[in-house]
Parts: structure tokens; C-alpha cells; sequence
């Protein structure tokens, strides 16, 4: 899922993200709270209608993005309290508000309300966290209005404890929701315990059920999470990077503003199939950049989700075909011959 924070992924139109094939964008409650409102999006037949976008959204509950994001936000048993970037009066999101403003938002998959804590704390806050999550979880599901048409995920907490996931993943398992998180990861922790956490999670987790690992975006992490069993992703990268001037390719990732692009006359990647590629030369686009940034950051926006985008459909037919292995063998192979 490429990251719409408000109803539109930066740099590209809802037409844009259809001609690339992405199933499915992520918005935040949050945000979409803020601007233009749940009760706009409410009145216009929800976020789909809003946005112009024919395929499917999910909605992050906001918890995690006020903590990150605003220094002055409060976390007590009752919710997450903040001051309005709009008014600066002091407001609550709680487990039902979050729920309360998703159901009206109208994803299709909506989040509970988790409370997350950085992936490198320790001590009594990681376990206060991962039960607090837990009771959260059951607020939300209490409050969820509209079971028939909106499936709500559980979030796995636990920070990098074994015993505290294994915790949260025993309560989570036990109420059969529609779908499963596995949250606060990916937030600067050493790798090899990243991948055990995850897996220790995919493992436990119903195979049936969407399994969604929360955050994650490169593509060496996506190969090696959907070899442990992850099912979705969402991460700002691909849009990110571009507008620091990176393409991601097959080989590794390139900077458009390097000189060694002033004469490639190539694409920015040979074996991608998006629209960019077919039109526009890497010499291009190096140049266009320093004169007109905006639209150079759109097509190489527009390039890397196609290019993530791709990188799944390849992974998703591989394990149909039931080539997984060899196919993961040759992702890495490439993405690392040229980096080294
Ligand atoms: N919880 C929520 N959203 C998230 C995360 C989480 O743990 C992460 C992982 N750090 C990314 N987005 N609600
Ligand atoms: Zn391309």
C-alpha cells in the first residue's frame, strides 16, 4: 500500500495509482480527520468517492502518527490526548473516536487503536503497551459499527520481547478478527531481530487471515517478509525517495541527480514496464530535474510504486507458480551485484 496520508498519494493522481495496478492505498485517520474531515467524507459516500479511486482503502487509526508526530501528544488509559494543529484546544482520541471516525471515513479495512512505543524502549512500557493494546483492541471492536462491510485489524505489539508478543499474539488469536497487524517494527531495531519478531508473529498468526506488517517498504524487507508470511505492507519509500531524486530499480537504487546520468540515454530501469520507463531516458529526467523538480519527482513517484507494485505481482505469482525460492534467489542476486 503506497501511503496517502490525506486522501491522495503525493505526487500522483487516483487515475495514476490505477494504471500502475495498486489494489489498495493506506490514509490516516489522523490526517483525514483534520482535513477535509470525517463528516465530509462521510456526506460524499466515504474516502473512495472523495479521492476518485475505484479500488479498495485502508485507514491507520491515528495513534501512531500523532506520537510520532506531535510532541505534545499525552498517552493515558483513556486515549491519546493532543492539542488541535487546527485551534490548539486539547482533544482525545480514544479507541471509540478512532473507530467512531474510521467507520465514517469509510475504508475498507480499518486499524484498531494501538498503543505503540519505539521499537528500541525496554522495561515496564513495552509490557504497560502491549496489554494497553490489547484493551484497546476490545474498545474498538465494541464501538465498531459497521462489522458487515469493514473489517477490522488487530495490532501485534510486544516491542522485541518474545514473551510479551507472544502475549498479545495468544489474546489476538483468541477473538478471530478479520485481519492481523504486526506493529511497532521497523523503527531503527537491529534486522535480524526485526525478522525474528515478524516470523515469530507469522507463525502464530492464522494463515487464512491478511497478515499486514506494518510500515515496511524496501524492497529487500518485503522479499524477506513475505518469505516468512506477511501478506501486506504499506510504507511512504517509494514516494518518499523520489522526492529526494532515488529510483528504485532491479538493481539496486540510482540518484537522477548524479552525473553519471547526464548521457544514459536508457530507461531509469530496463526490465520495468511502467510509463515512464517506456518514454522517458534517465538523461531526461537528470536534466528536467534541476529544471523543473516537481514534475521530474512525479514520474519518478509515478516509476518507484510501479516499480513496488511490480516487485509484489512478481512475488504473488512466483508462490501461485510455486517458484518462490528461485524467484527470491535471483531478486537478490540482482538487487546486490550491482550495490557491492
Ligand atoms: N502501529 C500503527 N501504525 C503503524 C505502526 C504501528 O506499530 C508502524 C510500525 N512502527 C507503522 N505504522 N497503528
Ligand atoms: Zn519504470
Amino acid at each position: 500500500m503506497p501511503v496517502g496520508t490525506q486522501a491522495s498519494v503525493k505526487g500522483l493522481t487516483s487515475e495514476q495509482l490505477d494504471e500502475i495496478n495498486c489494489p489498495i492505498v493506506l490514509g490516516n485517520t489522523f490526517h483525514l480527520a483534520l482535513r477535509p474531515g470525517e463528516e465530509t467524507l462521510d456526506q460524499l459516500g466515504g474516502i473512495q468517492k472523495f479521492m476518485s479511486w475505484p479500488r479498495s482503502v485502508l485507514t491507520d487509526s491515528g495513534g501512531f502518527q500523532m506520537v510520532s508526530l506531535l510532541e505534545l501528544s499525552k498517552l493515558t488509559e483513556e486515549g491519546v490526548w493532543f492539542q488541535s494543529p487546527m485551534d490548539g484546544k486539547d482533544m482525545l482520541l480514544s479507541p471509540e473516536r478512532s473507530i467512531a471516525i474510521q467507520n465514517k471515513i469509510g475504508a475498507d479495512i480499518i486499524m484498531a487503536l494501538d498503543d505503540v512505543v519505539s521499537s528500541t524502549t525496554t522495561g515496564p512500557r513495552v509490557e504497560e503497551a502491549t496489554y494497553r493494546t490489547i484493551r484497546w483492541l476490545d474498545r474498538c471492536w465494541n464501538a465498531h459499527g459497521r462489522k458487515h462491510d469493514q473489517a477490522l485489524f488487530g495490532i501485534v505489539q510486544g516491542g522485541l520481547e518474545s514473551k510479551l508478543r507472544d502475549v498479545c499474539l495468544e489474546e489476538l488469536v483468541k477473538r478471530d478478527l478479520p485481519g492481523y497487524a504486526i506493529g511497532g517494527l521497523a523503527g531503527g531495531e537491529d534486522k535480524k531481530l526485526f525478522w525474528k519478531m515478524v516470523n515469530q508473529c507469522t507463525d502464530k498468526l492464522p494463515k487464512n487471515k491478511p497478515r499486514y506488517c506494518m510500515g515496511v517498504g524496501y524492497p529487500v524487507d518485503l522479499i524477506v517478509c513475505v518469505a516468512i508470511g506477511v501478506d501486506m505492507f504499506d510504507c511512504v519509500y517509494p514516494a518518499r525517495t523520489a522526492r529526494f531524486g532515488t529510483a528504485l530499480t532491479w538493481d539496486g537504487t540510482i540518484k537522477i541527480k548524479s552525473s553519471s546520468m547526464i548521457r544514459d540515454y536508457g530507461p531509469l530501469d530496463r526490465q520495468c514496464c511502467c510509463k515512464v520507463c517506456q518514454q522517458y531516458s534517465r538523461s531526461f529526467l537528470h536534466n528536467n530535474f534541476g529544471r523543473d523538480e516537481t514534475a521530474t519527482v512525479h514520474l519518478l513517484t509515478y516509476h518507484n510504486i510501479a516499480h513496488i507494485s511490480q516487485l509484489m505481482k512478481q512475488l504473488r505469482e512466483s508462490i501461485i507458480e510455486g517458484v518462490f525460492p528461485d524467484v527470491v534467489r535471483s531478486l537478490i542476486l540482482q538487487h546486490f551485484q550491482k550495490e557491492s
